[in-house]
């Protein structure tokens, strides 16, 4: 049985109000740990990431989708040099699909968004 190690760390870091829920998480090639969260702040759903060290020190945070749209079930794997891919769930209200993007290991959200499912 793991014994805990240290008390609790928030991991929403920095985020005071409103709702931040459905973690995702993943170690990255680097070793860092990189989670996946929803935020709530403002009226609509938005998909943070924050990468933290091994150790939980909070290292940065990347901004993957703060759009109007209604982004939720963020899911996070690891790529090569620290990068990452990740996806989620994102509504119009009139039609719902799977995103994709990738994040590079500097913490840069860019390349060509896409949708992961065949059809639309
Ligand atoms: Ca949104
Ligand atoms: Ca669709």
């Amino acid at each position: 049985m793991g014994e805990k190690a240290g008390g609790e760390v928030k991991l929403s870091q920095g985020f005071v109000n409103g709702d931040q829920f459905s973690p995702a998480v993943t170690t990255l090639s680097n070793g860092n740990i990189a989670v996946a969260f929803v935020d709530l702040r403002g009226g609509d759903n938005d998909i943070y990431v924050q990468i933290w060290s091994p150790t939980l020190t909070f290292i940065r945070q990347d901004n993957i989708n703060t759009g109007a749209l209604q982004t939720v079930d963020p899911s996070i794997t690891a790529l090569a040099g620290g990068a990452y891919a990740i996806s989620y769930t994102q509504g119009t209200g009139a039609d719902t699909d799977i995103i994709g993007q990738l994040v590079s290991g500097a913490g840069g959200v860019g390349g060509p968004v896409r949708h992961f499912q065949r059809y639309r």
